[in-house]
This record gives structure tokens, sequence and C-alpha cells, in this order.
């Protein structure tokens, strides 16, 4: 009777091992899927800081930047006393991208298709951050409030 009782135990164990064993398996399988689920979003990423000349000038604080292609993160300050907008475009799409800008009062902003990106059109000491995708080359950066860039307000962005 002894070696009976054991041999239950046995078969026993050996059916709870069998389902953890069972469990073990389907409980990774879920995992996985999870993880190649996940959004694998890598690539270059860089950043870009451009400030307007401070006071009432009518211009950028510098008239050349530069970064790497890919996604950047640009950063537009206004040190200025007047409002101002940071407008990315081709070489040779500054005047377009100024004269669709007319239509969008109080802020002046170009329409999608007449930029590559651009910030919000900022009052004197506000910030604003945006993001564009540039591929590199030689870019135009522009304020298109009215007037600004008739006056200079403009610089060069040289990507890498
Ligand atoms: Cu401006």
């Amino acid at each position: 009777m002894k070696k009976l009782s054991i041999a239950l135990l046995l078969v026993v164990s050996l059916t709870l091992a069998a389902c953890g064993g069972e469990a073990a398996t389907t409980a990774p399988s879920t995992d996985n899927g999870a993880a190649t689920s996940a959004p694998s979003t890598g690539g270059g990423s860089s950043t870009l800081t451009i400030d307007a000349a401070a006071g009432g000038t009518l211009a950028f604080a510098a008239t050349a930047a530069e970064t790497t292609a890919g996604e950047v993160t640009v950063t537009f300050n206004n040190p200025g006393a007047l409002a101002h907008n940071l407008v990315i475009v081709k070489p040779g799409e500054e005047q377009a991208a100024v004269d669709a800008s007319m239509a969008s009062a109080p802020d002046f902003l170009p329409p999608a298709d007449k930029s590559l990106g651009h910030s919000k059109t900022i009052a004197a000491g506000a910030s604003d951050t945006f993001t564009v995708s540039l591929q590199p080359g030689t870019y135009s950066f522009i304020c298109t409030y009215p007037a600004h860039y008739a006056a200079g307000m403009k610089g060069t962005l040289t990507v890498k």
C-alpha cells in the first residue's frame, strides 16, 4: 500500500509539473508579442536653437545656423521687442512663403505647402519649439511677419 501511494504522489506531481510547464511556455509567447509590437523608432534626432535679435531690430541674432539631418527639434526664442516667427523654407521660396503668409493675420504664418516647418508667431520674450524633418542641404530661415523678411530678417541653415 505504501508503494501505491508513492506512485500516486509521483503521478500527481508529474501532472502538476506538466501543467506548470504549459503555463510557463504560454507566458513568454505573450511577452514576445508585446515586445515586437512596441515601436522601435531609431534614427538620428538633433536640436537647433535660433534666436531673434534683441530689441526692435528686424533680424535674427545670427544669420547662419547648422544642424544634422533627420528629425530636428527647433527652439525659437524671441528676446526682441516685437512679434516674430521662424519659418524654414527651401532656397528661392522665401518670398512665396512671405506672400502666402499675408492672408493669415494676425499670425502671418505660411500654409503647410509653403514651408518645411515653422514656429508659432510669438510675442516679445516668448519661445516656441517645433519639429521639422530635414535632409542634408541648404535652407533659409525667415520671419514671415509683415515687412520683417524684406527688412532682412533671414538666415541660412546648413543641414549636414
Ligand atoms: Cu520678425
